[in-house]
């Protein structure tokens, strides 16, 4: 018989042997980021992608920036829930759902918010989302507890579709693929939106609405902190942490790395470039898979 196919990305001796651990292992775990979601058009936070118009992405991340500008934030993440709207999941996110179908002792921690792994039908019970998702909204007032899932409006209220010069409605679809271009377009002034046009709480009636995401200073959801201790805790030994897409300098969630290795675990970096290993660098038995996760996840989970 032929040789199997010589694969195209990855070369065969890492392959196999990767290969070789995935078919034995029986605890994997697998930590997300935004490089994972690039090839889908996503940009990343470091790097080229991690500027929107003239303002550093992390900068705007934050609940002093909400509460400083409510209105600029919620652009900021207008404009990502639209891009995300418009992108499509990759061969790489339904490459790890179809692994976490096949493997039981598989779990997916995810940094990214774009709501492209759920779309890929990766197995809810096998997918913990450490930053939320930019399709959940909340209320901002402290003392109300009011949260939304799987919120899809785009815009999610008019004032958030940048209006158009000739005044026309700007939520008509041609003004929103417009929107599209103005959005990308550094030059377009950012207008100033005040809380009256922004999204209000409907239980409480006092609160802005904010994105069902955790900015920089706040604590990851409580619950999926227990659920991947209690992970980690009941495996004995963990045989592989994958990953990809990260530069994993965000914690508490590029700390996992760590814990895994702390339990036996080999890594496995799929990363564009090559300097981004994790802090504590990379070990005898490990592999560092250079190139777009979107090409390599199909290719060494297949
Ligand atoms: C907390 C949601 C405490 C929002 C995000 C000093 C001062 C202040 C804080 C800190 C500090 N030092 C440490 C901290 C803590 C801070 C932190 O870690 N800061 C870092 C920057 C040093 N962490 C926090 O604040 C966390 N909270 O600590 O709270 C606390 C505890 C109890 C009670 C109260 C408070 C909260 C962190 C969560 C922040 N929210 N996102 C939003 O998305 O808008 S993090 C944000 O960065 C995204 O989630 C993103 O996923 C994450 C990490 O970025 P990456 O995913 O790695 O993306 P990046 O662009 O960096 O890298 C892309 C990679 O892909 C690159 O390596 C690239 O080479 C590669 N790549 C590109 N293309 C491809 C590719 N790979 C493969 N294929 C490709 N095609």
């Amino acid at each position: 018989a032929l040789n199997s196919v010589k694969s195209s990305v990855v070369p065969q001796a890492d392959l196999e042997s990767f290969q070789a651990c995935i078919n034995s292992s029986t605890r994997i775990l697998a930590l997300l980021g935004a490089g994972l979601s690039a090839s889908s058009g996503l940009p990343t936070f470091r790097g080229a992608g991690g500027l929107w118009r003239t303002h550093d992405a992390t900068s705007l991340a934050t609940p002093e920036a909400f509460s400083a500008n409510p209105g600029l934030v919620w652009q900021f993440y207008s404009y990502r829930r639209h891009m995300a709207l418009q992108a499509k999941p990759n061969p790489a996110h339904y490459a790890l759902a179809e692994l976490a179908r096949r493997k039981d002792g598989f779990m997916t921690l995810s940094q990214n918010v774009d709501g492209l792994s759920p779309r890929a039908n990766h197995p809810e019970d096998k997918l913990k989302l450490l930053h939320g998702s930019l399709f959940d909204v909340k209320c901002s007032d402290f003392f109300c507890n009011y949260a939304e899932k799987n919120n899809y409006t785009d815009p999610i209220v008019p004032a958030l579709a940048i209006p158009t010069e000739d005044g026309s409605d700007p939520t008509t679809n041609e003004n929103i693929a417009k929107r599209e271009l103005d959005i990308s377009d550094h030059n377009v002034p950012i207008p100033e939106l005040d809380h009256s046009h922004l999204p209000k709480c409907p239980q409480c009636k006092q609160g802005l609405l904010r994105p069902g995401v955790v900015w920089f200073g706040e604590a990851l959801p409580k619950k999926v902190l227990r659920d991947i201790d209690d992970w980690i805790e009941f495996s004995e030994k963990i045989d592989l942490i994958m990953v990809i897409g990260t530069s994993a300098k965000v914690y508490p969630a590029a700390a996992y790395v760590d814990e895994a290795r702390a339990k036996g675990a080999r890594v496995a970096v799929i990363n564009m470039d090559r300097s981004h290993a994790p802090a504590s660098g990379m070990r005898q038995g490990d592999w560092f898979f250079q190139g777009d996760a979107a090409q390599i996840l199909p290719e060494i989970l297949k």
